[in-house]
């Protein structure tokens, strides 16, 4: 690694004298250079008089700064975790990212850098009932919503996010009454279109109930089309949502938002299923996580 100097003149206009490190010019170096490997150090200060009517002086500071300093842009990450692992800083800073789930294909995702170490890609959120889930084949293929709200990643993204190799899958719920649960797959991958999305998930823990279980291996069915598993009614249409119906459902997390069953927990007002994608995860005891939700 190159290092190189750099000498920084900064001008101050103070109305009094003084030629030690100002607290201010410290204060905007050390904001400049966070985060960069590189030091510096004050070198020289001197007064030159502009008015001396007025005792208004230019202060002329040096500063050496030694190291390297990364101009380059961010890299274009395919998810939320190598976001992470490329910017550690990132950890605890839950929000909206951009990723690029293939090259040429950039999107926006919430990323969770909190919960179990962080670096979660969320691919369905809900937090309240002002986004309609009952949507067609194209809008669930393609996504809708808002990441920062109520938001359907996009199949298409699923699939890409877990086609090299399976991901961790967490689902988490909350009730009205504020109780949470939640449920993770050591396993969760997605198919492309020509396979109707079909859904591979296995390996659950967690306290909410594996209703998943239930749809694995089962394609993806929208109100626009019935590829469920029963052959007199079309599901999607029966339980108002869209999801990897069998004959029909344990769980249907983008069905209607209404305090009543059918969900994996009963009266759930809060979804998220998120996906770890791409990352090394320390192993975690069964039944136990670090921070985010709690265990009953
Ligand atoms: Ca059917």
């Amino acid at each position: 690694m190159r290092a190189l100097g750099i000498y920084v003149t900064l001008i101050l206009f103070m109305f009094c004298y003084g030629v030690e490190k100002h607290p201010d010019i410290q204060d905007m170096l050390n904001k400049f250079l966070k985060n960069k490997k590189i030091s510096w150090k004050h070198t020289n200060s001197s007064l030159e008089s502009s008015k001396l009517v007025n005792l208004k002086v230019d202060i002329l500071s040096s500063y050496e700064v030694k190291g390297r300093i990364d101009t380059k842009k961010e890299k274009k990450c395919v998810d939320c975790s190598e976001i992470l692992r490329n910017n550690p800083s990132r950890r605890n800073k839950d929000g909206v990212y951009e990723i690029y789930p293939a090259k040429s294909m950039k999107t926006y995702a919430f990323c969770d850098m909190t919960t179990n170490g962080g670096g979660w890609t969320v691919i369905q959120n809900r937090m309240d009932k002002s986004t309609d889930f009952y949507r067609t084949w194209k809008e669930y293929k393609a996504g809708f919503g808002s990441p920062s709200q109520n938001y359907w990643i996009g199949n298409d993204v699923i699939h890409l996010l877990t086609k090299n190799k399976p991901q961790r899958l967490r689902v988490e719920l909350q009730r009205f009454s504020g109780e949470k649960g939640y449920g993770e797959y050591t396993a969760f991958a997605v198919g492309n279109e020509t396979s109707k999305y079909k859904l591979n998930v296995s390996g659950f823990k967690g306290n909410i109930g594996d209703s998943l279980v239930y749809h694995n291996g089962m394609k993806f069915s929208t109100r626009d089309q019935d590829n469920d598993n029963d052959y007199v009614r079309f599901c999607s249409q029966v339980a108002h949502g869209a999801w990897w119906y069998n004959a029909c459902h344990y769980s249907n997390l983008n069905g209607k938002y209404m305090a009543s069953c059918h969900l994996i927990l009963p009266r759930t007002v809060v979804s998220r299923l998120t996906l770890e994608a791409f990352r090394q995860i320390p192993q975690i005891p069964q039944g136990f996580r670090v921070g985010g939700t709690s265990e009953p």
